[in-house]
Order: structure tokens, then sequence, then C-alpha cells
């Protein structure tokens, strides 16, 4: 069997450890031949650094599809992550379209918002846009103020329970069409992990970790894009969703020890080991 093509479209933060030079290593590291469509140049990401410099490439979107069409390029399966411009979302939709093959995988990582708020250069324009955008995914890996956004209700941080997460997952799936995996969920103070919804099941399945207290940037990029990885390889969602639970805190618990100069991202580096044994 050849090697599984997955197109994955993100920024380039070209330091800080985000999107595209986490996706890249993680998708190769686990065996996925990996193209991609950067988004936008950045010099960093915008979490925490200042000054970053910012080059959109919204209309070399339709030129390399277009290319890619006439190579006869095909990918058996699309992960979008931070989109640059609202035009993109339309121009992405062309993509799954011109270079996907009709049986593909489509996964949406909606990046737009953490913490209760949006990331910067975001509004609440983009995020309607983004909540017709993820119609038709098969999987959709928002964290709870995404799935805020993505539902236009108010961000529940907090003291929530199983009811609501689960009424979460399903509006988001009745939004999407698809199964959802909802990120950076919690019950309790000492452990944090993922609902995953099946749809063809109507369940909902939790994977646990202990919880690490901090704010580690970029672990969603890590935990989307070993998801993805993992589904393309033929894992369930449920077990997809657990591979990358574990990949991503191994990736957090590796930079520990570094934290205080590492503050920008995580060693997922440290942790790709680990994940290729698993995967073998
Ligand atoms: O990790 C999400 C992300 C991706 N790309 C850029 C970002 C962020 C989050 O802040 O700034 C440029």
């Amino acid at each position: 069997m050849s090697t599984k093509k997955m197109l994955t479209i993100q920024d380039v933060s070209c330091f800080g450890q985000c999107s595209l030079t986490v996706a890249l290593p993680i998708l190769s590291a686990m065996g996925i031949e990996t193209a991609i469509i950067p988004s936008a140049v950045l010099s960093t990401h915008t979490g925490g650094f200042t000054g970053y410099t910012f080059r959109d490439l919204t209309e070399d979107l339709p030129l390399i599809s277009a290319h890619w069409k006439k190579e006869n390029v095909i990918f058996d399966a699309l992960y979008t992550g931070y989109i640059g411009s609202k035009r993109q979302l339309q121009y992405i939709k062309d993509i799954e379209k011109q270079n996907t093959r009709p049986d593909h995988l489509f996964i949406v990582d909606p990046v737009m918002a953490d913490n209760g708020k949006l990331y910067y250069g975001f509004d609440e324009a983009f995020a309607a846009e983004m909540a017709k955008f993820v119609k038709g995914a098969d999987v959709i890996l928002p964290n709870l103020t995404e799935a805020a956004y993505l539902l236009k209700r108010p961000y529940v941080g907090e003291g929530y329970d199983k009811a609501f997460v689960e009424k979460t997952v399903r509006d988001l799936s009745l939004l999407s069409g698809g199964d959802v995996v909802l990120t950076g969920v919690s019950f309790s103070s000492d452990k944090l992990g993922v609902a995953a919804y099946s749809k063809a099941k109507d369940s909902v399945e939790y994977c646990f970790e202990e919880r690490i207290e901090g704010n580690f940037h970029g672990t969603g990029d890590v935990y989307a894009s070993c998801f993805s990885g993992a589904l393309l390889r033929g894992s369930s969602l449920e077990q997809a969703a657990a591979i990358a639970v574990e990949f991503t805190v191994s990736a957090i618990k590796a930079t520990l020890p570094d934290r205080r100069e590492h503050w920008y991202g995580v060693e997922f580096e440290k942790a790709l080991p680990e994940l290729i044994r698993r995967l073998s």
C-alpha cells in the first residue's frame, strides 16, 4: 500500500513551535506523506511575541491548487489549522473539491481562540465564517472557547458538567455534520483531556491524562496533528483521540525542565520516538 498523502493548510510561524513547524514533523514521523499550503508566513506566532511580521498568502491558494490539478496531485486527507483570512475559507473549499479523492478525510481544527478570547487578528465575523466552513468536516477539533464561538454561545471555562459537554459536542456535530473532538475538557483539578463524539455511534468517550499546571502554547496544533495522523493511519476516532492526548502530555512533560526559556512552545521532538514506537 502506498504512503497516505495528507495536505495541511495552516500558517508558517517561522519561530515558535506551532502550526506547520509542528504539523510537518509530527505527520512525517507518523509515516504520512505531508504536503503543505502556508496560509500566511509570520516571523513568530502571536501568543506572547510582539512586533511579528505577517505575510498573507491568500491569493497563492488558488494558484497552487490549479497547478496541482494540472499535475494530478490528489490527497487522501485535508487537515486545516490557523487560516489567515476569511477569503481563504472559500478557497480551501475549492481545494477540497479539486485536489482530494472523493472519499477523502476532512479534518478541521477551527483555530481562532483560547481561554475565552479570540486570538489577535480574529473577529466575530471570522468566527461566523468558520461556523459555515466546518459544515462537511469529518472531524472538527475545537477547544471550549472555539466551541462557544462556533455555537454563538457564552464561553464557559469551568464549573461545567458532563451534560454540558455532551450537549456541546452534539450541537457541534449538528453544525458540522460529523464527529467532534472537544479539547481542554476537565471535570476535576487533576485531570485534563478531550471528549470524542462519534456521530455514527451517538456516543461520547473521554480521554483524560494528568493535568500539568500552566498554559502551553502550540499544544492545540501538536494535538490536532497527532490526531489527524493517527486517524489517517486507520485508528478509530477514540483511539486517535487517546494517542494524541498521550503524545501531547509527553511533549508538555518533556518541556517542563526548560519551561522558563522554552515558554513559547513545547519540545514535542522529545516525545516523537515514543510515539513512533507506539504506532509500530
Ligand atoms: O497555535 C495556534 C496558532 C497558530 N498560528 C499562529 C498563532 C497561533 C496561536 O496563537 O498565533 C500564528
